[in-house]
């Protein structure tokens, strides 16, 4: 499938608190919370049209939203770009050089594999890629 920007991820205190910013008033709707330990973090994905937000509030003191937040503020924390055969894409990167975190996929929130990219490879911004259509295939 064509690459696009499955989310953009956003860290925040409380999702219950940030919701009351996007259903109030922007009458936005979010799905279920779910709970991502390995990564940290509780998330809540709101739809809009063929992209998401992610609203990512962290678990515990650990966790890299609960750091990013401690440094930067709550904010834009990554933006997710979808593509087929991650893991492939993921081999490629690591041929260039690019600083990967992740070189074998994880499972993410939204259950399909996921791997992301230090900032310093992108001008500062965290880079997840995604394969929403390895749902079915999983990886633990
Ligand atoms: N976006 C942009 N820059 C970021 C950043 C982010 N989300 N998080 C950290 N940085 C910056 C730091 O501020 C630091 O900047 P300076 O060098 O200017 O001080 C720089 O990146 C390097 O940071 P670092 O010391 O190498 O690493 P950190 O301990 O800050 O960790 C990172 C950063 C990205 C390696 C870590 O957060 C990580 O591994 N993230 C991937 C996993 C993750 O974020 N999971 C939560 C979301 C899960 C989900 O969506 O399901």
């Amino acid at each position: 499938p064509p690459a696009g920007v499955d989310h953009i991820g956003i860290a925040v205190r409380s999702i219950d608190e940030a919701m009351t910013f996007y259903a109030d008033h922007l009458h936005l709707k979010a799905d279920a919370t779910v709970e991502v330990p390995e990564q940290g973090v509780k998330v809540a994905f709101i739809p809009l049209g063929n992209t998401k937000l992610e609203l990512l509030e962290p678990l515990n003191e650990e966790s890299p939203v609960a750091k990013f937040i401690e440094k930067r503020g709550e904010g834009i924390h990554h933006i997710a770009f979808s593509t087929d055969s991650l893991e492939a894409r993921l081999a490629q990167l690591k041929k260039e050089g690019l600083p990967i975190l992740n070189e074998t996929p994880v499972k993410g929130a939204g259950g399909y594999p996921i791997a992301f990219l230090h900032p310093k490879a992108a001008k500062g911004v965290l880079v997840e890629l995604c394969e929403p259509e390895g749902l079915e295939e999983g990886v633990e």
